[in-house]
Order: C-alpha cells, then structure tokens, then sequence
C-alpha cells in the first residue's frame, strides 16, 4: 500500500513513518510513505501558503493554490485514483472498522492541515473523506495523520509476526483487551493469575475471554450494546460480574468504579 501525505512538515511525518513495526513495513516494502510540501507549490517570492480568513478575526487559513498545485502534482504521480483524506475534529470519528477498511485500499492521501484550517472550497472539491481521531483540538493534522498511518500500516500483510497478529489486537472483536502478565511469577505487587500458568490453553482462551467481556463492561459498555453477546459470552460475563462483585478493591476503582 501507498500513502501520500501532503504536510507543511514532511521531515516530522517521515519520521513518525520510520519507527517501530510500520518503519519495519516500509523497509519490507509492504508500506510506501511519501510525503508533498505544499510550500514546494507556493508561487509568490515569500512562498506563501496561508491567507488571513475573509470575515476577520485573527487566524490564517490554508490557501486554495498551493494545496490545489500540490494535490494534481500528487494525483499526477498515480496510476489510479488516490482516496483524499482531511484529518480535523470535524470528522467522523475514527475506528478500527475504518481503519480496516482504509487499510485494503492499495492508496491513500492524508491532507494535514495548519493555522485555523483550509479553504472550505479546496475540501469541498478535493476530499473524499473527513476523519477526526478523538474530540480534542490539535496544533495540526500531522500527529492525526500519524496515527492513521501507524493503524494502516501495521494491518498491511506480513507487517505483524505471529506474536503480534491482529486477530489479538483490543476491537478486532469489538471488546478490549484482557490483561496481559510478564515475569516475575511473584511480585510485591501481586502475582500472575494461576490459570496463565496452567499450560491448559482452553481455560487460558476463556479466562482471556471473560476478562476482555468484563473490561469492556466495566470501561466501554458502549461497545458491549454496540456488539451485543451470544449466549456462552453473557455467560463469562455474568461470572465476571459475580466475581467482581466480590473482589477487593483497588486502586482503578477511584476511575471505574
Ligand atoms: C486540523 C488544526 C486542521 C488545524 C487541526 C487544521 C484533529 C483531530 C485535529 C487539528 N485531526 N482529529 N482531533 N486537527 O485536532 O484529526 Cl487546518
């Protein structure tokens, strides 16, 4: 897969790309990121790229020319169409059935955006997709962009080894994920639940899952009504909720309840 991202910091978003399992991506060349300077584009002796907003008020906004030149010169070193997408938090909100999907496309663009935004008109013709990672505001769309290409990239085949498949990963199944034990056995600060040390992988796989079905009641019921649940999972989770109720409390219960 290709990603194109047109940034007025294209050093930071190589950057971000080269670490870790989506760096590791690209080197196995499963996952090509390139990167378009709209300043590259601008055409006035200051190289501009920004305007002061029509209406008032103290912001600039990305202007329509540099980002338009940019875009054809992008689109121009496709052979196929290359879906655009503007990261803000006036986007539909991103998720891994999204990022899934984004993920089987063989190219992408992510436009960033600087300053108080662009140019209503240049997003109205050129994107195809509007997508917002959380409601908080950003100095940019660059760290935005970022994770839409951690997420992306590390779902490309071959990018995961076993250990790490995305079959394991929290919302793959729609629940979070169970809690997760490395040495020592015994610790201070507790020790590693039994069953983990059985070596029985059926009780294991139940346990995981009675854990991942709690979790995400305790923390995330929106997903739970979201999903709903069959009848040997409501099962775990009434066993769960058994358990729970009788446990002692800890520290997470001043936040969770
Ligand atoms: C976006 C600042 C465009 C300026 C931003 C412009 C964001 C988010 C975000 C900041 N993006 N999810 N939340 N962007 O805050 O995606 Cl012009």
């Amino acid at each position: 897969m290709r990603i194109d991202v047109v940034s007025l910091f294209p050093d930071f978003m190589r950057q971000c790309a080269a670490v870790g399992v989506v760096g590791r991506a690209q080197q196995r060349e499963l996952l090509q990121v390139e990167t378009w300077n709209p300043r590259d584009y601008a055409t006035d002796r200051h190289r501009s790229v920004d305007s002061s907003s029509y209406g008032g008020g103290p912001g600039m906004v990305m202007m329509i020319e540099p980002l338009r030149t940019t875009l054809a010169a992008m689109r121009a070193a496709a052979a196929e169409p290359v879906h655009l997408v503007y990261l803000s938090p006036q986007g539909t909100r991103l998720t891994q059935g999204r990022v899934e999907a984004l993920a089987r496309l063989p190219r992408i663009a992510l436009l960033c955006g600087r300053y108080e935004g662009v140019d209503e008109r240049l997003l109205a013709h050129e994107v195809d997709e509007e997508l917002s990672i959380g409601d908080y505001v950003l100095s940019g769309g660059e760290l935005a962009a970022a994770v839409v290409i951690d997420a992306v990239g590390r779902l490309q085949d071959g990018a995961l080894n076993d250990a790490q498949s995305a079959e394991q990963d929290s919302f793959s199944d729609g629940l979070l994920d169970c809690p997760h034990y490395a040495k020592p056995v015994h610790d201070a600060l507790g020790s590693v639940p039994e069953v983990l040390l059985s070596g029985d992988h059926a009780a294991i796989a139940r346990w995981r899952l009675k854990q991942s079905l709690g979790r995400t009641w305790l923390r995330r019921p929106d997903l739970l009504s979201q999903r709903g649940l069959d009848a040997p999972s409501r099962a775990l989770l009434d066993e769960f909720r058994r358990e729970h109720a009788s446990r002692r409390p800890t520290r997470q219960d001043d936040a969770t309840g």
